[in-house]
């Protein structure tokens, strides 16, 4: 393929309700799109990937506006060369960028919006192009810190009206076993988990153990991301099967955190991964180790949430992901928004990653933006 332009986005885009985690609260999603328009075998197309990373470095050390400047200084002069020797595809984009260390998530976007102009140049699906055998995946929501207990419950109990499949509920030392406690016991029979974004210690494993008593269908991320080690100390001290986030970034360190016994359930979340085709490696990977995975968000808007859904048909992933409607989130999608019907999201069947977003939607959400040409 031959990129002509990449145009990227800073967006901004407001929350329906704040979104509090141990490391922020978030009332709006701050995003960089990536719009690539190239030309596929003499056909001109437009392909779109979202980055994951937010405003500021707190879930991990990339964040929107550090994306956008490694995309144009690093990344696209690389996709340039690479491009001039003919070498270029969306499988290839990967290996090109390999000198440039880390910065995953603006890599993922990346070769997203190249995956998706080569999907939508052959007229085919990410599910088709996958190999999916589903047309649709359980939906899981994920649960932010509230203010009070009674605040939580009523979350959670329109979340469940709304049909979602299992509830994450974020916690932080103060916010962790009562709050368990209280939507275990108003809701005996749901699949439950936590998500502690790194907010432990090895020091508070006696008190993460008192969770082991809410039947938890997992414990996701309690200690720090390079904590493999004490993960996988923790993991033989709980009998709640040990997650992994933040400390899995590419299939290497996925394999790295199965054979120490630090993950029993590995999330895979394609921006973290550096991109959709990482993320088939470590599900290979993780699938061929018996070690079940299940996909994460990053509030993705519809230039991502279909293809999360289209990857979470793959056969590994047999827990409910962060999938869940656009409206979790957004009052107005940049796409046609993902619903939730009957506790699941369909896999889309239109060709590429995503629907081409509306200008409008592009327009009103936009801080800044800059288009440049890769020659
Ligand atoms: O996209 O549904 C979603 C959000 C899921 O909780 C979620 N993501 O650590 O798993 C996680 C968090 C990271 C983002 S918090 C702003
Ligand atoms: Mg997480």
């Amino acid at each position: 393929m031959q990129i002509d332009t990449v145009t990227l986005r800073e967006l901004r885009i407001p929350l329906v309700a704040p979104f509090t985690t141990s490391f922020s609260t978030q009332t709006a999603r701050t995003l960089v799109a990536v719009e690539v328009a190239a030309r596929v075998d003499g056909a001109e197309v437009i392909g779109w990937g979202e980055c994951g990373a937010l405003a500021e470095p707190v879930y991990s050390e990339e964040y929107a506006a550090g994306a956008m400047d490694v995309t144009e200084r690093f990344l696209l002069p690389r996709l340039a060369l690479a491009q001039r020797d003919g070498a270029l595809t969306a499988e290839t984009a990967a290996a090109h960028l390999e000198p440039i260390v880390g910065h995953r998530m603006a890599k993922a976007a990346l070769e997203a919006a190249l995956l998706d102009a080569q999907l939508k140049a052959s007229g085919t699906s990410f599910g088709t192009y996958l190999g999916v055998t589903r047309d649709r995946v359980p939906s899981g929501v994920s649960v932010g810190i509230q203010d009070s207990i009674p605040a939580l419950l009523d979350v959670v109990g329109r979340y469940l009206d709304e049909g979602y499949q299992r509830i994450k509920l974020k916690i932080q030392p103060g916010w962790d076993v009562e709050p368990v406690r209280a939507v275990r016991e108003a809701h005996p029979e749901i699949g439950l988990q936590v998500d502690a974004n790194a907010a432990y210690t090895l020091v508070d494993a006696a008190h993460l153990r008192r969770l082991d008593a809410f039947d938890l269908l997992l414990i996701e991320q309690p200690l720090a991301e390079d904590d493999l080690r004490q993960h996988a100390e923790l993991a033989r001290a709980m009998s709640t099967p040990m997650c992994l986030d933040e400390s899995v970034v590419s299939a290497a360190s996925a394999a790295d955190a199965i054979a120490m016994g630090a993950a029993a359930v590995i999330n895979i979340k394609p921006s973290r991964v550096g991109g959709y085709l990482e993320s088939r490696r470590i599900h290979d990977l993780a699938r061929a180790a018996g070690i079940a995975v299940w996909c994460g968000g990053m509030l993705e808007t519809g230039l991502a949430r279909g293809a999360n859904a289209a990857l979470a048909a793959l056969p590994g992933f047999t827990l409910p992901g962060d999938i869940s409607a656009s409206s979790r989130f957004y009052e107005r999608d940049l796409t046609t928004p993902f619903v939730i019907e009957d506790g699941h999201i369909a896999v889309p069947t239109f060709p590429g990653l995503c629907e081409q977003p509306s200008a409008d939607a592009l327009a009103g959400f936009e801080a800044t933006s800059r288009s440049i040409p890769v020659t």
